[in-house]
Parts: structure tokens; C-alpha cells; sequence
């Protein structure tokens, strides 16, 4: 048990955060989460852990240095997971200056934060596989294939990677790293391709749509599932010396092969309600190809539970049962028309 021990985790409310404060919580940690006052309500990935008397929230936000340094004094966390991103691809090309201020600054803000006030704090950065882009090293990809992001987010990942191997060389920080491929889960956010698809189906046998719409349908991508994926991030915050891990299935499938699945698991026939608007939905650069190579983090010990079927098959699922009642009953526009 870790009785003792208090993390801090950004990016809180989304889909990792909320795996990871459980995962915490459940060892024994004492957990804060910084998050973002918004119009909205957005906390549903983690209401259900307010009554733990080990789990609170600060608010923050990650580009404003006052709120990071006043929630790390006040709380003084032992390991400070960074998960708050701006971290749709598709966005940040019109958010490129937005989204270069909260995934570089912020990791920034912390990182020089902590090497001057509180040098003993470990620091996670969730890095991406987005950062190998148009890589020309042969896939899989593990931690020393050359990286070409592809996008304004890969790029500020990119940069906070190496902000946080310099803290770390350069000041002797605990300043340590995951660089995860796709990860997807039941609580994934609805603008992601797999979400995008089991909602789809799920509105397709509810009656409220038949015709859904995307982009490239030829990228390939590595899934795996977020609950796998925040195992190997607390693995890679324990070991002794911090460093850079790729985390992935290592298996890779295209997005059309996602959707023959997910159409043929809920017996519907893909062709019927599959349709392409390359001007909506394709990005200025594609990232065509990702697959890892995992091997580095396998040998201390991770091991993915599911595979990529495994995990869409659970999303699909989720989504049919909860298609009435939850909020996805709600079709954003991209859905439909
Ligand atoms: P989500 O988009 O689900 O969650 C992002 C979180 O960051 C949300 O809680 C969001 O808050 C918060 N956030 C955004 N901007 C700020 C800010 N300025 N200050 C404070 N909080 C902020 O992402 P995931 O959970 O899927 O991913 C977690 C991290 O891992 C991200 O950094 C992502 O880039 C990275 N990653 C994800 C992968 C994946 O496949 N899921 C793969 C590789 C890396 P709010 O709810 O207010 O928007
Ligand atoms: P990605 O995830 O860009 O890999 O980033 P996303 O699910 O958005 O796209 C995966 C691939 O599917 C193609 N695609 C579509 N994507 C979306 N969202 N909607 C569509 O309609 C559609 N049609 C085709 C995309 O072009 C792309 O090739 C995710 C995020 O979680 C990042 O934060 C994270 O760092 C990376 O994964 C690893």
C-alpha cells in the first residue's frame, strides 16, 4: 500500500485522468485533479469518486503559472501526472497557437515550477505516438525511431517530450515520460474515430441516423485500451530511474477494418451507412501509419489485457446499453448532417 503517497493529476475530467485517479485511489494514494472551470458541468468521467475522502480538485488550468504553482504548494504531491492536453489532431490546426501554450508552456510551467521549489516531485509527461508522424523509420516505432510530427499537436508534444529529457539531464529531475499509441475505452471523448463509430452504430440501431461520415478510412492506427495504458503510466513512475517508454498493442489496423468490425459485430452492413467527406474530415498532413514497439516497457513488465477488438467491443456495447439515458443520445453534428 502507498498510504502516504499524494498525486497530482492534470487533465482530471478526461478519459485518462479518470482511470488513472481510480487505479490511485485504489492503491492507497491520496489524489488531487486540477481542473478547468467551465460553462458546463464536465466532470461525469469522475462523479463518481467526490464521496472518497482521499480525492480532491483544485482549479486550474495548466497555462496560468499562479494556479500550477499555488495547487502544488497547497497539495504537495509526491508524483504530479501531466495529462491535461489540448489533444484533438484535427484542431490544432485551428488552434495552433492555443494549442502550443497549453501542451509545450504547461508541461513547461510545471517542470520549472517544481525544479525550483520542489526538486523531489515526480514528474509524468504524457507523450504521444502522434510525435513519430511522417517518420521515416520503418514501424513498429519504439523510443529511438525518428520523429516527424505531422501536426501542431504533435509538434508541442514534440517539444514538451524534450523539455522534459532536458529537466531531467540537465537539473536531475525525476522528469519522466510515456509515449502511448492509440488508447480508447467506453469513456473515450466522441470526436475520436473509434467513439465516432460504436456511437454510430448505436445511433444507426436506435433509429436516429443511417448515415455516417468520415475522413481518411485508409489510416492505420495501434488501440489499446486507457485501462492497460494507466497501468503502464504508474509502472513507468515507480521504476528507478526515469526515461522514455513507448506504450502499444504493437498490432495495427486500419479504420475501415475498425468499422467492418463494429458494423459486422451489431449485424449491420458497413456499406449501407459508411460515407466519406474528405473536405470535412481530412487534415492538412495524415499521419498514415502507427504501430509500436513495446518491448522496452514489456521487459519491466506491462502487459496489455485487451486487444483491439477486445476494446471496441466493449465501447459498442457500452454505447447500445447506454444510448437512451446517457448523454449519448445526443448525435453531435458530425454524426449526422
Ligand atoms: P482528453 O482529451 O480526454 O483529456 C484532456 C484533459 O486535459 C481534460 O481533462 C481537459 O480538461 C484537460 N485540459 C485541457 N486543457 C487544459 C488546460 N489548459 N488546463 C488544465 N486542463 C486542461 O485526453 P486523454 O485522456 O485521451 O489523454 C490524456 C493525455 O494523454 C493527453 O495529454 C493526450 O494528449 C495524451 N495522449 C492521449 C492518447 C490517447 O490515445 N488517448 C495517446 C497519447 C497521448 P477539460 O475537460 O476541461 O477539457
Ligand atoms: P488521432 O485519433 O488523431 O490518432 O489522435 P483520431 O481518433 O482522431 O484519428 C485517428 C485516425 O482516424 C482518421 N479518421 C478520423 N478521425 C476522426 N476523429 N474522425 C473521423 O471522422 C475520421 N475519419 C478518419 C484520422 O484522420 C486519423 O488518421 C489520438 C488522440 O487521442 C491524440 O491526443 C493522441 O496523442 C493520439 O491519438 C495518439
Amino acid at each position: 500500500m502507498n498510504q502516504e503517497k499524494r498525486a497530482l493529476i492534470t487533465g482530471i475530467t478526461g478519459q485518462d485522468g479518470s482511470y488513472l485517479a481510480e487505479l490511485l485511489l485504489g492503491l492507497g494514494y491520496r489524489v488531487a485533479g486540477l481542473f478547468r472551470r467551465t460553462s458546463h458541468f464536465n466532470t461525469h468521467r469522475i462523479d463518481h469518486l467526490y464521496e472518497n475522502p482521499n480525492f480532491s480538485m483544485y482549479y486550474g488550468d495548466l497555462t496560468d503559472q499562479f494556479s500550477v504553482a499555488n495547487v502544488i504548494q497547497e497539495f504537495k504531491p509526491d508524483e504530479i501526472y501531466n495529462l491535461a492536453a489540448m489533444s484533438y489532431v484535427k484542431v490544432s490546426f485551428d488552434t495552433p497557437k492555443y494549442v502550443l501554450e497549453t501542451n509545450t508552456i504547461g508541461p513547461l510551467n510545471i517542470l520549472d515550477y517544481i525544479r525550483k521549489h520542489a526538486p523531489r516531485v515526480k514528474f509524468y509527461q504524457a507523450s504521444s505516438s502522434e510525435m513519430f508522424g511522417a517518420t521515416r523509420s520503418k514501424p513498429p516505432f519504439n523510443e529511438l525511431s525518428e520523429m516527424r510530427p505531422q501536426s501542431p499537436y504533435g509538434v508541442s508534444k514534440l517539444a514538451a517530450f524534450h523539455l522534459t529529457r532536458n529537466y531531467r539531464e540537465g537539473y536531475g529531475l525525476f522528469a519522466t515520460t510515456g509515449i502511448l499509441f492509440n488508447h480508447e475505452s467506453p469513456r473515450r471523448g466522441e470526436v475520436f474515430v473509434t467513439r465516432k463509430i460504436t456511437r454510430g452504430v448505436a445511433a444507426i440501431l436506435k433509429g436516429k441516423t443511417d448515415q455516417l461520415i468520415f475522413g481518411n478510412l485508409d489510416a492505420v492506427r495501434d488501440w489499446g485500451h486507457a485501462k492497460d495504458y494507466v497501468r503502464a503510466i504508474h509502472m513507468i513512475m515507480q521504476q528507478d530511474k526515469p526515461g522514455e517508454y513507448v506504450v502499444a498493442t504493437g498490432e495495427a489496423h486500419s479504420i475501415q477494418e475498425a468499422i467492418e468490425f463494429c458494423f459486422s459485430e451489431a449485424g449491420l452492413d458497413w456499406k449501407k451507412h459508411v460515407v466519406t467527406d474528405h473536405k470535412k474530415h481530412v487534415r492538412p498532413n495524415e499521419v498514415p501509419y502507427l504501430q509500436g514497439d513495446s518491448a522496452k516497457i514489456r521487459l519491466v513488465g506491462w502487459k496489455p489485457e485487451y486487444n483491439w477488438k477486445g476494446v471496441l467491443r466493449e465501447m459498442l456495447h457500452h454505447d447500445i446499453q447506454n444510448f437512451e439515458t446517457g448523454p449519448s443520445k445526443y448525435i453531435p453534428f458530425h454524426l449526422s448532417k
